[in-house]
């Protein structure tokens, strides 16, 4: 009686401990998919270096009272436009979902990016990899992005090596909880210093690509910004490619604006 006591008190221990609470998510991506919908094609430059905004690894860990990012691209970083952080090219964006309420969260996203996120992946907090000054990222949300900036965080120090790029922030500036039961969705865009209209630093997607604009969208708003994201069960595994070209469908009206804006939804740890 008492072993089997026992043993139904630490099964009940055992239901109650999330699988995988170790603090740390280590999601992948498949490569060659950074086309966003399927069609989406490079500017010309060749600072646009083949890979540049390929996606392939994306790990978030806490370390005490602070959450470590790491983001692995396709290729290794460069810094042509001597930003002085070890890259230039890329901007990252990793919106998490610390509550998993559907309902509960933002479901839009900041200027520039064209997306949205359905009720059931609204998101609590997004974190901003840039290579610009952590004052200027600040300034651009301030005025571009006022309802959504309490819940947005730059890090103060982001930097690149290698093929990834990396930065830590306060958990605190988080929320509570533990990153292996975050929904997280990671978006991949370009950095673009001198940005288009109401554009939160990034950069256009147009019809026909250009020196410094991605083609293969169209010219208007209706399309998504977003290059490469995390998809399906977020393994790595090829099919992942077609439920990131799912997932970025859209629709244009005539006008150029969005009739149905591409909606994104996070992806979690496997069991
Ligand atoms: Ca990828
Ligand atoms: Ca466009
Ligand atoms: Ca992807």
């Amino acid at each position: 009686m008492k072993t089997r006591l026992a043993s139904l008190t630490l099964a009940a221990s055992l239901l109650s401990l999330p699988a995988f609470a170790d603090g740390k998510v280590t999601l992948k991506d498949p490569s060659g998919d950074d086309n966003g919908p399927g069609t989406y094609k490079y500017p010309t430059d060749t600072v646009y270096k083949k890979g540049s905004f390929d996606l392939t690894e994306a790990s978030i860990e806490k370390k005490g009272n602070k959450v470590d990012f790491n983001l692995t691209l396709a290729t290794n970083l460069e810094d042509p436009w001597r930003m002085g952080k070890g890259f230039a090219t890329q901007m990252i964006f990793i919106f998490i979902d610390t509550d998993g309420k559907e309902g509960s969260g933002h479901t839009d996203s900041p200027p520039g990016l064209n997306v949205q996120f359905a009720p059931a992946s609204a998101w609590e907090k997004l974190v901003i990899l840039s290579p610009q000054e952590t004052a200027r990222v600040k300034k651009e949300i301030e005025t571009k992005a006022a309802g959504l900036k309490g819940d947005i965080v730059v890090p103060d120090r982001t930097k690149g090596a290698g093929k990834k790029i990396s930065a830590s922030v306060d958990a605190s500036l988080l929320g509570a909880g533990d990153p292996s039961q975050w929904g997280i969705q990671v978006v991949v865009q370009s950095n673009e210093g001198f940005p288009a209209g109401n554009d939160l630093l990034t950069r256009k997607v147009n019809e026909y690509e250009g020196q410094h604009r991605f083609g293969g969208g169209h010219d208007g708003e209706c399309d998504p910004h977003a290059i490469d994201l995390l998809a399906g069960s977020a393994k790595g595994d090829p099919s992942e490619v077609k439920a990131q070209h799912e997932m970025l469908k859209y629709e244009c009206a005539e006008d150029g604006s969005a009739k149905q804006k591409a909606t994104l939804t996070m992806v979690r740890q496997s069991k």
